[in-house]
């Protein structure tokens, strides 16, 4: 099967899909969507379950996460948005935090050192924002179930904190702070892999200033 490429133009403040022609050759036609001011992230997931991805952008100039919806026809719906907050969004990533079969999103809030959980209200829609705090500055975040209860976890990149904070998703949609690493100079992205293949969740973050990669393995 082959794999289109969703990507941010910030400047033009639109989503571009690339479509893959079969033989792993992009090409970009007429695929623009137009979204809230200046895109920084996007992911893609399945957020009214008919089986297609759809599209999740954050618009860190408008404080808005915008859903895309895949038409079935191979493109997608215009941008819906939804609040979140005051802030300054920028990465994002989903998981199910509420254990309702629905994907819900999670952001960071770069200027206020939270990240916020927007539930699927069980139709592909976001509902309300719910803030749990984290390190300073956020710019990364990953959700992954790090202590292996079933939950799905966050863990933030905090860039000027030069920390990682992971926090713990009770289930029902709640994070609780557990613990803070600290990582090096401005970490920016943060994936959530296991490394070292002992089943447990590890995580690796991108060092701005550093030009470097920190790799924290978990201790089962
Ligand atoms: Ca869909
Ligand atoms: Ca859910
Ligand atoms: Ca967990
Ligand atoms: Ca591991």
């Amino acid at each position: 099967m082959a794999n289109d490429i969703a990507v941010v133009a910030a400047d033009d403040d639109d989503v571009r899909v690339l479509t893959n022609d079969g033989s792993g050759q992009f090409f970009g036609g007429d695929a623009n969507y137009d979204v809230s001011k200046s895109p920084v992230d996007l992911i893609t997931v399945d957020m009214d379950g008919d089986g297609r991805l759809d599209i999740v952008v954050v618009c860190a100039g408008a404080d808005e996460i915008g859903v895309l919806s895949a038409n079935g026809q191979g493109g997608f719906d215009s941008m819906v948005a939804y609040p979140t907050g005051d802030g300054a969004p920028e990465g994002l990533d989903t998981a199910d935090f509420d254990g309702d079969g629905w994907a819900d999103i999670v952001v960071v809030s770069r200027a206020e050192a939270h990240v916020s959980v927007l539930l699927n209200d069980g139709a592909g829609g976001l509902e309300s924002p719910t803030n749990f705090a984290v390190g300073i500055k956020p710019r990364g975040v990953a959700a992954a179930d790090f202590d292996a209860d079933g939950n799905p976890d966050v863990i933030s990149a905090d860039h000027d904190g030069g920390t990682v904070t992971l926090l713990l998703g009770g289930g029902s949609g709640g994070l609780e702070f557990a613990q803070t690493f600290a990582v090096g100079l401005n970490p920016r992205h943060v994936i959530a892999a296991d490394l070292d293949g002992d089943l447990a969740m590890d995580f690796a973050c991108a060092l701005h200033l550093e030009q470097a990669i920190g790799i924290v393995l978990s201790n089962p």
